[in-house]
């Protein structure tokens, strides 16, 4: 496969790539634009970007909002209480149909990369165990990592713990947790350690829903970060949320940050979900329930965006467009400088590999899977303003997904080419 006239991320000129056996063979720059020749697809100074990660979603809860009821509140606490009226109803068939119908729409929207959760507070373990034949099913098509998730707690719900180990061994890829939900903090931190200890013991990744409160005294990232320093393991634990980081005073953050860059884990932060289910018990003024994203990445460490939801009980919006997500986050956490619209793709793309750790295969680059989307601008920028359209998905050499564009047709003194 051979694409002319694509613009890269932070480079001016264009360049021609080619894919050979699936992976990138020469990515060279032109001297100008070039006339497309047969079998060659032309660029037309789009943006070729790698591909989308999603590296935070409930694939087992997706498209099951108002089932059977309604979160009125808009709480994470009624989000959970209205799960586990939805939870009896599960088998295979509605799991298996609700998320491919989810995992179509994110690949529609230019994701090739996804981390799902699955629901472990369950003793028949359907979730993980649909979404894991799912992955194996699909690999071809799109990679998929499965948290095996302990939605109502490791060691607050009856055989947690028991639950995840099987899920482990039933393979799970990465291990879960939730301690600002635990009944007690001394239950929240020996749920950390256990999900280290758990991680330790059948080589997986961690990946936490930690501190996702305006709780202020809600600290168990610390005990996470700690942790995963002293393990050695930094980089293969990520601590999604810690929204009540948005609620931590400055002298406590200051002190905490340090731990952080020693430990060196991952943070992912889901604007939708947090802007919505945050703030709820606060008058005015309110809240906006976010962690520190810009302040993260400007100390350094890897921060990332992802949805959450998908119409689900926590959140009834949502449609797979992970450059919604990035133009609320930066909206949301005031990252509209030059230079944050500059860099921001690396958001949804470049620090979400890393999250994943699949950073050492991924991006456009000689060696690597031949695998980019291209976007509907000519940069970051151009790409955020005018939220561009995913034009077209390939993966290793294969084109997974095209997609034309509308186009305004009257009237005529209204020119669509943007
Ligand atoms: N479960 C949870 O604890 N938090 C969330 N944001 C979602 C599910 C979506
Ligand atoms: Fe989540």
């Amino acid at each position: 496969m051979e694409i002319v006239n694509a613009r890269l991320r932070s480079k001016v000129a264009l360049y021609s790539l080619k894919i050979n056996k699936g992976y990138f063979t020469a990515i060279c720059e032109q001297d100008g634009p070039l006339d497309a020749i047969d079998g060659q697809i032309d660029a037309s100074g789009k943006l070729a970007c790698a591909p989308f990660v999603e590296p935070h979603i409930h694939l087992d809860a997706a498209l099951t909002a108002g089932e059977p009821n309604w979160n009125q509140s808009g709480t994470l606490f009624e989000g959970i209480e209205r799960w586990s009226e939805r939870k009896p109803l599960l088998n295979e068939a509605d799991i298996r149909q609700r998320a491919m119908k989810t995992i179509q729409l994110l690949v529609s929207q230019g994701v090739q990369y996804i981390r799902t959760h699955a629901d472990v507070s369950d003793p028949s373990l359907v979730g993980i165990k649909t979404l894991c034949a799912l992955r194996d099913e699909l690999s071809d098509k799109v990679d998929i990592q499965v948290v095996a998730f302990p939605q109502e707690g490791l060691l607050s719900y009856p055989g947690g713990l028991e639950l995840m180990e099987q899920a482990l061994q039933f393979g799970a890829d990465v291990v879960g947790g939730i301690p600002h939900f635990e009944y007690t903090r001394e239950l929240g931190e020996a749920s950390m350690k256990q999900v280290i200890e758990l991680a330790l013991k059948y080589d997986r990744l961690v990946d936490v829903h930690c501190d996702e409160t305006d709780d202020p005294n809600s600290r168990f990232l610390e005990v996470l970060a700690a942790e995963a320093l002293f393990n050695n393991m930094g980089s293969r634990v990520t601590a999604s949320h810690t929204t009540a980081m948005g609620s931590y005073d400055n002298a406590y953050c200051s002190k905490l940050f340090r731990l952080l860059k020693k430990s060196g884990i991952n943070f992912v932060s889901c604007p939708t979900e947090s802007i919505h289910l945050q703030g709820r018990f606060d008058s005015y003024p309110k809240r906006r329930g976010l962690t520190r994203v810009k302040e993260l990445n400007a100390a350094g460490l890897n921060v990332c965006f992802g949805e959450d939801s998908i119409f689900d009980p926590w959140y009834s919006l949502g449609n797979g467009k992970l450059l919604r997500t990035l133009d609320f986050g930066l909206h949301i956490c005031q990252m509209m400088g030059y230079t944050d619209f500059s860099a921001a793709l690396d958001l949804i793309t470049d620090n979400s590999a890393r999250t994943l750790n699949i950073h050492d295969s991924y991006g456009i680059q000689v060696g690597n899977p031949g695998s980019f989307i291209l976007l509907d601008g000519e940069d970051d920028y151009s790409v955020i303003r005018q939220q561009g359209e995913v034009l077209l998905s390939v993966r290793h050499g294969q084109v997974i997904m095209r997609r034309e564009l509308a186009r305004v047709v009257s009237p005529d003194w209204i020119n669509d080419d943007n």
